[in-house]
């Protein structure tokens, strides 16, 4: 066969692949490390390549884990702690750019960073840090623009649902007026930067605590026939959830800043609708409508990134018994039930 020939079959294959790989958003998971029995980090990354899993978020920088990850293909979502903000929304440019450098940088290249998810639900759950993240995503946006990066990594803050004062129906979101005030303006930043808004949702939170008005099957996308019609059709939580956001970001004017999903999960065990069987329909259902980019009725064919929560269990977590339980794989490497990260 002559080269010229093999080259080009090995064109048309590299073709075929990147076409039917690279259509869906990808699917992350979260790498949270409250936990006195995980392994070690080197068999994590091990653990995340023979499943196909393109991407991890980590809550912190932590330098094993990054230098772990080096080299390894895997993208990261790195976690920069609520309790820095304030240091770093008064530092220099310079100052930010050598925190970057000193805890990132130096441990893992640049371009294996996608995201950098400055603070964590601070804006409802953290209040205190509130006026510190702007400031800090400025500052990181302007140290990475004086080394080139700011194009290769995006810049964002995960919000908890409870950022929404008007949750439902999803064409009634809206942002509590209480941060209004700090909400504006970052969403002008992921607007100007093609950014994306982040946000953690847990439908199961809202069930186990409405169990007299939402039916289990419509959390676990279990009811074709049954829909919520909010001049939109709805046949899925997830769904109305994030639909809710893009209608708070419309009422602001920032209607096509993208949306991801920078955690979302289902516990295993230890109360009320944990369990397996529930767990894998309700990740399987996330994964697979990501993977084929479906969008949600306000977007419909929109793609949405998602990061599974969580990796293993946490035996660290404090508050409820299920806090603990979201682990999609077990401690020996084992999935703890079916899930997929990848299209059949
Ligand atoms: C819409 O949200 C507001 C709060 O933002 C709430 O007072 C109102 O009841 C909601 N409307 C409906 C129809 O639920
Ligand atoms: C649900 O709707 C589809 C088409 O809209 C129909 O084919 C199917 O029989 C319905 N299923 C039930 C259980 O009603
Ligand atoms: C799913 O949740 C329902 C409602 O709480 C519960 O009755 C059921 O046992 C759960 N099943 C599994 C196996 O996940
Ligand atoms: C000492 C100082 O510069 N404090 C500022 C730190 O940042 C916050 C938020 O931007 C300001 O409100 C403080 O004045």
């Amino acid at each position: 066969m002559g080269i010229r020939f093999t080259l080009f079959l090995l064109l048309c294959l590299l073709l075929f692949f990147s076409s039917s790989t690279a259509d869906g958003a990808p699917v992350g998971i979260c790498y949270g490390r409250v936990a006195d029995n995980l392994p070690p980090p080197a068999t994590v990354v091990s653990l995340l390549q023979s499943n196909a899993i393109p991407m991890v978020r980590i809550f912190k920088p932590d330098p094993e884990v990054l230098r772990s990850f080096s080299g390894s293909g895997i993208d990261l979502m790195v976690g920069v702690p609520n309790e820095i903000l304030p240091a770093l929304a008064n530092a220099s440019i310079d100052f930010c750019l050598q925190w970057l450098q000193a805890n990132i940088f130096s441990h893992i290249p640049p371009t294996q960073i996608k995201y950098l998810a400055v603070g964590n639900e601070v804006f409802s759950k953290d209040p205190y840090f509130t006026p510190f993240v702007v400031p800090s995503i400025l500052n990181f946006h302007q140290a990475l623009r004086s080394i080139n990066l700011d194009q290769l990594i995006k810049i964002s803050t995960p919000h908890a649902a409870s950022v929404l004062s008007g949750p439902y129906p999803p064409s009634n979101g809206s942002f509590s007026s209480d941060i209004r005030q700090e909400m504006v303006p970052l969403l002008q930043f992921l607007q100007d930067t093609d950014s994306p808004f982040m946000v953690n949702v847990y439908p199961f939170f809202s069930y186990i605590n409405n169990k007299n008005d939402i039916e289990l099957d419509y959390v676990l996308f279990r009811t074709p026939n049954v829909t919520f019609d909010d001049g939109l059709i709805y046949d899925n939580l997830f769904d109305a959830t994030l639909d809710s956001f893009v209608a708070a970001m419309e009422k602001e004017g920032f209607g096509w800043v993208r949306l991801m999903v920078s955690e979302t999960g289902w516990p295993t065990t230890g109360g009320e609708a944990a369990g397996m069987e529930n767990a894998s329909a309700y990740n399987g259902n996330v994964v697979s409508r990501a993977l084929g980019n479906i969008g949600t009725p306000r977007r419909p064919g929109v793609e949405v990134e998602v990061f599974l929560f969580d990796l293993f269990d946490e035996n660290g977590k404090n508050g409820d018994e299920y806090e603990k339980h979201f682990g999609v794989f077990r401690l020996n490497g084992d999935k703890a039930y079916d899930v997929s990260f990848t299209l059949p």
